[in-house]
């Protein structure tokens, strides 16, 4: 079936009064946002200038959790990846209040782009600050559709065709310091393949795709030519001119593209007190949002 897709805008969209640029290298940021009586049209737009942008921070007052995983189920299918709120299944908590806390510092401070090691992939993640230490606890990010423009076009061609390997664990271009090897189910022994370069589902922009996280070779390739390649496409994908990072205020909505970005969490120290303590709402989204029904069939957001 043919699927059309929306035009790519370059630029940050300047429609909203309150829309303004990031302070970093890209990422939009919306200054005056209720999501809760946001139109179709309006999430449209609003979705168009997180495809365009990679990252949309909305300044809330504080959403309910109800608000939050309304708003989040226009936007995609929640992932329920560990339900253990009862009523809202969809959020997972993300804190420094547990004392055994290693492996929340760790199992996210490494570049990945979420559930890249399953099919469907996560589209769209969300974080809800509830509480933000005064230093540090960051969500790093990298535009992986700038560092694709920026290849050569020589490169461009050789690895436009490539399927790489994901399975859950530690990446052959992990640097193991950053990287706790996870606790492993039974699913996730399971091997995925994603293209190297993706079209997106929404704009069709030609993006690189999850080089590090998940990425365990490159289909066809010894796995010493695999590892040449993706540290090579890691280490250009993570110059600084294609990084930016977000630290989080109250009431912060951060919305990410996974399918374009990669990101990772600063670790953080269990909390002492107000100062310090870090305590966020996510939900991953998987799927089409339905406010682009004609891209319904365009495979995963
Ligand atoms: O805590 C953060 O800044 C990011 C968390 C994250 O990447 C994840 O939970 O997958
Ligand atoms: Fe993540």
């Amino acid at each position: 079936m043919h699927t059309r897709r929306i035009n790519w805008k370059p630029t940050i969209n300047n429609t909203r009064s309150d829309a303004r640029a990031l302070p970093g290298n890209f990422g939009v940021e919306y200054l005056d946002a209720d999501v809760t009586t946001l139109s179709d049209e309006a999430l449209r737009q609003l979705l168009l200038d997180l495809y365009a942008n990679r990252i949309l921070v909305l300044r809330t007052a504080g959403l309910t959790e109800a608000e939050y995983v309304h708003f989040a189920r226009r936007i995609g299918e929640p992932l329920l990846l560990i339900p253990n709120k009862v009523e809202h299944p969809e959020i997972i908590p993300v804190d420094n209040l547990r004392e055994d806390i290693r492996e929340t510092k760790l199992s996210a401070a490494h570049w990945h782009s979420d559930q890249s090691f399953t099919s469907p992939l996560a589209s769209v993640t969300m974080l809800h600050s509830l509480a933000a230490p005064a230093a540090g606890g960051e969500t790093h990010f990298c535009d992986m559709v700038a560092a694709y423009d920026a290849l050569s076009e020589r490169t461009r061609s050789e690895i436009d065709e490539l399927e790489v390997v994901h399975r859950r664990g530690v990446s052959i271009v992990a640097r193991p310091e950053e990287h706790a090897p996870p606790v492993l189910k039974q699913r996730d022994y399971r091997t995925v393949y994603h293209p190297l370069v993706r079209s997106h589902p929404i704009t069709g922009r030609k993006t690189l795709y999850a080089v590090s996280g998940s990425s365990q070779g490159v289909r066809g390739m010894s796995d010493t030519d695999a590892k040449r390649l993706l540290e090579s496409l890691c280490a250009h994908a993570l110059s600084l001119r294609f990084l930016t990072a977000h630290k989080h205020r109250v009431g912060d909505v951060l919305l990410w593209d996974n399918p374009t970005t990669m990101h990772k969490a600063s670790p953080i120290g269990q909390a002492t007190g107000p100062a310090d303590t870090r305590v966020i709402w996510r939900i991953s989204l998987t799927g089409t949002p339905s406010v682009f029904p004609e891209c319904r069939d365009a495979g995963d957001a």
